[in-house]
């Protein structure tokens, strides 16, 4: 059996997902696409998933009975509209992070789909697929290290646009942290602050770079995390974890290590793309297969639901210099 798929968004990882979902995985063919550009949609379409219909509306798309799952690679803010279609229509998602721009929708979300009676929803957390942080965490639950104590990170791109703003180092770049790190641990969020340290000169006036956020997990386990998206020299993901009797790092991608011309040198990645490319094809043929299977096995919306109110907290954190709690209530028997 095939699924058939429609894609919201047809930008830089949703041209990159259709070709996974068409030309690369088993057991998925994208038949519709939905983008505000047509031009570049319809060329994306003519390059990627030839024959595909294109809808200028999404809301036609997630009608369409040829569609039976939908994949949502629009702008975060444009997320929460059209999940929220197609949970009503009980058709299956894969939504990009983040499940939305504001814990309020993200809510809105999860109750739709507990309503429903049925998981529907996974989020693009796809880090969890990531050979190493899977490494990491079969290291903690093995107990390799004892228990973790402390965890020390950093998120560095070589650089953001200026439509990247305000609280976006939280809803789009650490919002992967968030979700990763709490699955790593198993463990959930106590408090968050945000220290603002001194600036880079290549930032612009709408947005501070770097950040430095803490988090407090439950059961007291520390995680600094140092958000920097102009760094310039590449594209970095670093995570330590300080156990009771150990320290594990997250792998260095594998790249060569040259000794020429007097150096001892190895590459650094300047892309997500390229960095994280594995993950992706895993996270999709996963969500595939379980779809096929009516069953949802990766991150859910409830998921998506906790890393929007620690974002969420994170932003309140910046601007009040605060410890700021993170109330998501109980998880609902639903989701456990
Ligand atoms: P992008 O700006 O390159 O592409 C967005 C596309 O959506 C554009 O083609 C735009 O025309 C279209 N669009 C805008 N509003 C729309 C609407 N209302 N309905 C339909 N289409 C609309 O952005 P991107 O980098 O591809 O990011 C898209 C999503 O994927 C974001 O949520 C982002 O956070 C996420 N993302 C995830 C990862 C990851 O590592 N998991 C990496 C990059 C982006
Ligand atoms: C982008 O949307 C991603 O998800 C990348 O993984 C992240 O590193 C980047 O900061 C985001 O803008």
């Amino acid at each position: 059996m095939v699924l058939k798929i429609g894609v919201i968004g047809t930008g830089a990882i949703g041209r990159e997902h259709i070709n996974r979902l068409h030309n690369k995985l088993v057991g998925s063919t994208v038949v519709a696409v939905s983008d505000i550009a047509k031009d570049a949609a319809e060329k994306v379409i003519a390059d990627r998933c030839p024959g595909a219909k294109f809808y200028a509306d999404a809301s036609d798309l997630i009608k369409d009975p040829e569609v039976d799952a939908i994949v949502v690679t629009s702008p975060g803010f444009a997320h929460a509209a059209v999940v929220l279609e197609a949970v009503k229509l009980k058709k299956p998602v894969f939504c990009e992070k983040p499940l939305a721009t504001e814990a309020s929708d993200a809510r809105k979300i999860v109750d739709a789909e507990i309503a429903g009676g049925k998981k529907l929803i996974q989020v693009g957390f796809m880090r969890r697929y990531d050979a190493g942080y899977v490494k990491l965490k079969e290291c903690i639950d093995k107990d390799e290290i004892g228990a973790p104590l402390m965890l020390h990170c950093a998120h560095r791109n070589p650089e953001v646009p200026t439509a990247y703003k305000e609280d976006m180092p939280f809803h789009d770049t650490f919002i992967h942290e968030i979700d990763v790190l709490r699955w790593l641990v198993g463990d959930d969020y106590e408090s968050v602050q945000v220290i603002v340290p001194k600036q880079t000169k290549n930032t612009h006036s709408e947005l501070q770079d770097p950040l430095m956020v803490i988090i407090r997990t439950v059961s007291g386990i520390h995680i600094d995390t140092e958000i920097f998206v102009n760094c310039k020299y590449g594209y970095d993901i670093q995570c330590q974890v300080v156990g009771e009797t150990g320290i594990a790092n997250l792998p260095e991608p594998m790249s060569l290590l040259k000794r020429s011309d007097a150096k001892l040198s190895t590459e650094i990645l300047m892309d997500w793309k390229d960095r994280f490319v594995d993950s992706y094809d895993v996270e999709l043929q996963d969500w595939v297969k379980s779809t096929l299977k009516g069953e949802v096995n990766g991150p859910t919306a409830w998921d998506g639901y906790f890393a929007a109110v620690t974002a969420d907290a994170c932003a309140k954190a910046r601007v009040t210099g605060d410890v700021i709690k993170i109330e998501t209530g109980e998880t609902p028997a639903f989701y456990k």
